[in-house]
């Protein structure tokens, strides 16, 4: 009987030095898994670059990271994806800022008419603005990617060839998108792009005002039938992790995951901007999809209406604390850096 605990002891002591010894112990495939939610559906652009970080991450941890991808909002939904991940309901989730523009004011400036001219750009603008910053509303969570969409453009059923056109039109629009519709005199409704399909097919909505990829992967060219091109702002994401998962990788992992962190911004933003002309040749060719382009004394009357919006923004973010005018004047340096 003694013999035999005597055994057993030895037996565990063996098991646990040899386990703990295996160096490093996560290196077992598949030893960390990791939940990535995402909101809109497996097709669109968001879950696109999702499924590449996750094929990178698990190819470059030689498998000791699984992910497992959540599109679709079936773990995570638009609104609630900062929140889910802070609370560990996923470990990564992807989130449009423009949902919730009160509670991301610096990185949201990125979606004032300042000219930002490609997703490519716009990704790396803004991911240098959230490192200069580093605004708390980013604190309880580690970032693992930003970017942003293209350019947006005006996506309707009836043509907007004038300003008049616009006036009091139904547009679906979030954030610093919906601001510049109201000043040219639409009417932004808002909600999370996924909840679009259903309100234009109700005639909730009659278009909406976001990047054109949306055409194809949404296919909204089947419905809307006019393309007016204004090219005026983005919409900015953030892929996020939970800080408590994020402190416990190994920092083999997390060095993976920091090396990947431009690189995957980068990688969005030409997905996005490659992505927007093939979803375009498609909508003409296929879907009879008619591309408006404004005059440059039309659009002048529409840029006027824009000035006092980056002034307004100015105006707020100084009041709530922040350096306003320095936070402008970087995203116009940056815009030009990475324009060349
Ligand atoms: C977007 C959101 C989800 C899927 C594809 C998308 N393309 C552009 C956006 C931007 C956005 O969130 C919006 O509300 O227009």
């Amino acid at each position: 009987m003694k013999n035999k605990i005597g055994l057993l002891l030895v037996g565990v002591l063996i098991a646990t030095v040899g386990f703990t010894s295996l160096e490093p112990v996560s290196a077992i495939a598949g030893s960390i898994k990791l939940t990535y939610a995402n909101f809109p559906p497996a097709p669109t652009f968001p879950c696109v670059q999702m499924e590449r970080w996750k094929k990178e991450v698990e190819k470059r941890t030689n498998g000791q990271v699984k992910v497992d991808t959540f599109p679709g909002g079936t773990l995570l939904g638009a609104k609630n994806m900062m929140d889910g991940v802070i609370a560990g309901q996923a470990k990564v989730g992807n989130l449009c800022m423009a949902y919730q523009p009160g509670r991301f004011v610096v990185t949201n400036a990125t979606s004032l008419p300042l000219g930002i001219p490609n997703a490519y750009v716009g990704s790396l603008v803004l991911w240098d603005l959230w490192a200069k910053y580093e605004p708390q509303e980013f604190g309880k969570v580690k970032v693992l990617a930003m970017f942003t969409t293209a350019p947006t453009n005006i996506m309707s059923k009836v043509p907007v060839r004038t300003l008049e056109d616009l006036q009091g039109l139904d547009l679906r629009a979030s954030g610093g998108a919906a601001q510049i519709l109201s000043a040219w005199g639409a009417n932004p409704v808002g909600m999370p792009m996924p909840a679009t399909v259903e309100a234009l097919q109700k005639g909730v909505v009659k278009g909406l005002y976001s990047s054109l990829e949306v055409m194809k992967d949404f296919k909204f060219a089947e419905s809307c039938k006019y393309v007016t091109m204004t090219d005026t702002v983005i919409y900015p994401f953030a892929v996020v992790m939970n800080m408590d998962s994020w402190n416990q990788l190994p920092k083999d992992v997390q060095v993976i995951l920091d090396d990947l962190k431009v690189e995957q911004s980068k990688w969005t933003g030409d997905y996005m901007d490659n992505h927007v002309k093939k979803a375009m040749k498609w909508a003409v060719e296929t879907q009879g999809v008619e591309v408006i382009n404004l005059s440059a004394a039309e659009k002048a009357r529409w840029d006027a209406k824009l000035q006092p919006l980056t002034d307004k923004w100015i105006t707020d973010a100084k009041a709530k604390g922040l350096p306003a005018e320095e936070i402008v004047a970087d995203i116009k340096r940056l815009i030009k850096k990475y324009s060349e």
